[in-house]
């Protein structure tokens, strides 16, 4: 099934239509070809999260809409990591089930929101966001979006059919210009030679887990959840968004 172009795009306006929303769309096939997937070992991630394991995917279900949120410097809450989430995943879910309920009274269409990590049956959501248009990946390994910077966090949705895709952003190359504050802002210098280094990088999130702050809601007992608070350091550092 082709759905017109202005499907596409009332699909997109619907999704943008929520506060700190960005959307694109591409083919899964392309997700699926993306550098990410071309990596010899796929780095495993042990962090628990409350995303249900997805066991395989719909073979109708050939697109992705990809959901992107503003997580701006004035509300670090979003980021923290508090009873088995962060507040800004728990956003993104339940905005992906309103766009679920949606699409299906709407065009009558089944959508799949999928969970964050690749060992649930979720994808390489960087990638994905760059291929849908929504930004380019900086000198700092993450996506960069033209307004919010790297101050964004991604979701995907499975679409059944055939859609109009969104266009890849061309002509955005902030990096070149840039002195690279992202990488000399990095607390564990996580970027030798130029280059992000996943294993120094885990030693920071690492410590970040094993200092947990009472900076959540109150709980029962009267005290504030412990949080973990992830580093932001080459994020906060971009220019781009600031
Ligand atoms: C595992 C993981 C981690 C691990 C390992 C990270 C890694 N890069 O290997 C650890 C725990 C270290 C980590 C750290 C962080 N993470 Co993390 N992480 C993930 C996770 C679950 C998978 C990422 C992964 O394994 N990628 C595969 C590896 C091999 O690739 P890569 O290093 O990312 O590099 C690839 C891309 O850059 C791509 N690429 C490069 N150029 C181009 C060009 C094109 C055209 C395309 C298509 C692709 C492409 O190719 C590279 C591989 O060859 C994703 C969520 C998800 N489901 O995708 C979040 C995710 C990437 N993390 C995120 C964030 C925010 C962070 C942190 C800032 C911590 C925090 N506060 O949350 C740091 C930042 C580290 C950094 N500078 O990259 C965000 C990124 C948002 C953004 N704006 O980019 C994501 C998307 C999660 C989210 N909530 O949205 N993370």
């Amino acid at each position: 099934m082709t759905l017109k172009a202005t499907s596409t795009s009332e699909i997109i306006t619907k999704a943008e239509s929520y506060d700190g929303i960005r959307a694109g769309i591409v083919r899964l096939n392309d997700v699926l070809s993306s550098p990410s997937y071309q990596t010899p070992q796929r780095p495993r991630t042990e962090t628990q999260m409350d995303d249900a394991q997805v066991a395989s995917w719909p073979q109708e279900a050939q697109t992705v809409l990809l959901l992107g949120l503003r997580h701006s410097d004035d509300n670090p809450r979003l980021d923290y990591w508090e009873s088995g989430d962060t507040w800004g995943n728990r956003r993104l879910r339940e905005i992906s089930e309103n766009l679920k309920q949606w699409l299906r009274e709407k065009y009558d269409l089944a959508a799949h929101p999928l969970p964050y990590h690749l060992e649930k049956g979720g994808l390489f959501l960087k990638d994905a966001a760059v291929l849908s248009g929504i930004g380019i990946i900086g000198r700092s390994n993450l996506l960069i979006h033209p307004e919010w910077g790297p101050r964004i966090r991604l979701r995907s949705i499975l679409l059944e059919g055939k859609w109009q895709l969104s266009e890849v952003l061309e002509n955005f190359k902030p990096c070149e210009t840039c002195k690279v504050y992202c990488q000399k802002a990095c607390p564990v210098k996580a970027f030798p030679k130029g280059k992000f280094s996943r294993p120094i990088c885990l030693k920071q999130m690492n410590a970040d887990v094993a200092n947990k702050v009472p900076e959540g809601e109150m709980g029962d007992d009267g005290q504030r959840n412990l949080v973990i608070k992830y580093c932001r350091a080459c994020e906060f550092a971009c220019p781009v968004g600031a």
